[in-house]
């Protein structure tokens, strides 16, 4: 499916790689583990802002360079640091989060080493978690006398419930990627060898389904946990109906009939 056309972008902290439908977004600190600084956030967030608006790409992979996704925060920041710093910090990790949780194109976060503190927060903003064997997840943040901070206490608990997320927050403990499966907080294992073509496959998958339909359920699923259920089923029904203005509605709907795979387009 890939149309073979790659371009590579390499910026201070992250690579951008355009591998039309698909585009990857790899935090490159690997000597520091990926830990996540003010110029990899800044980065991060204006190559998220680039990949959005290219139709040509249709799902967007995040990972990282080395043996770590991210293991957090740099910590080295955080000496000295006053409670504003750390609000005015916690506040921009935050709207990055929010960016790749309401991005408007199915994002997969491929975990291929270890995934920690503000790396599992980054890590849980996407829409699905692929790990590698080898990967050690967990909120670390306890050990250094603070909190998860950028939607980690949040998002755990909605993701894999409440005391789970508490027994990961509380402890600081570093779990396997097979736990993580287990109580749901990847989505995938596979062996370490295999991670990136097991990623491009599940990629592939989703960029041959209509992104407009994609977009919505997505919003239908997030907005709607947000709330009661009656909100929720108005929101699906509104989102629902949306789609029959859709070109891609049309296509799917046809090639039923005609008992040809559909080709959509976005549109
Ligand atoms: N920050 C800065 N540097 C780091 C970090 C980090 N989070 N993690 C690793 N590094 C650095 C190490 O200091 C080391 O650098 P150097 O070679 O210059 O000494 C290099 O990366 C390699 O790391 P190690 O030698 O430690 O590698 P090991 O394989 O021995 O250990 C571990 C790997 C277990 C992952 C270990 O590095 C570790 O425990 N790292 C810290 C994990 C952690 O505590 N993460 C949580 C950070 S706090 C956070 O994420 C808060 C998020 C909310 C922020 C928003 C509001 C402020």
């Amino acid at each position: 499916m890939s149309t073979g056309k790659v371009a590579e972008k390499q910026l201070k902290t992250i690579i951008i790689k355009e591998e039309p439908p698909i585009a990857w977004i790899i935090l490159n600190r690997p000597e520091k583990l990926n830990a996540v600084n003010m110029e990899l956030l800044d980065e991060l967030s204006k190559a998220l802002d680039e990949v959005e608006v290219k139709d040509n790409i249709k799902v967007l992979v995040i990972t990282g360079k080395g043996k770590a996704f991210s293991a957090g925060a740099d910590i080295s920041g955080f000496k000295g640091m006053k409670p504003l710093d750390a609000l005015k910090f916690s506040r921009k990790f935050q709207e990055v989060n929010n960016k790749i949780e309401y991005y408007t194109k199915p994002v997969i976060m491929a975990l291929n080493g270890y995934t920690l503190g503000g790396g599992m927060e980054i890590a849980m903003s996407g829409d699905f978690r692929i790990a590698a064997e080898s990967a050690k997840l967990g909120q670390p943040e306890i050990n250094l006398g603070i909190m998860p901070g950028a939607g980690g206490t949040q998002r755990m608990a909605r993701l894999i419930g409440m005391s789970r997320a508490k027994k990961l927050i509380y402890t600081g403990d570093m779990i396997s990627a097979k736990e993580a499966y287990e109580i749901g907080l990847v989505d995938m294992v596979v062996p370490d060898d295999k991670l990136e073509e097991e990623v491009r496959k599940f990629a592939y998958k989703l960029a041959e389904k209509p992104p407009i339909a994609l977009l919505t359920a997505k919003y239908a699923i997030q907005y709607g946990l947000q709330t009661d259920i009656w909100n929720g089923l108005s929101i699906e029904a509104a989102l629902f109906s949306l789609l029959f203005s859709t070109e891609d509605y049309v296509e799917g709907v046809n090639a039923f009939l005609e008992k040809r795979k559909p080709k959509f387009k976005g549109k």
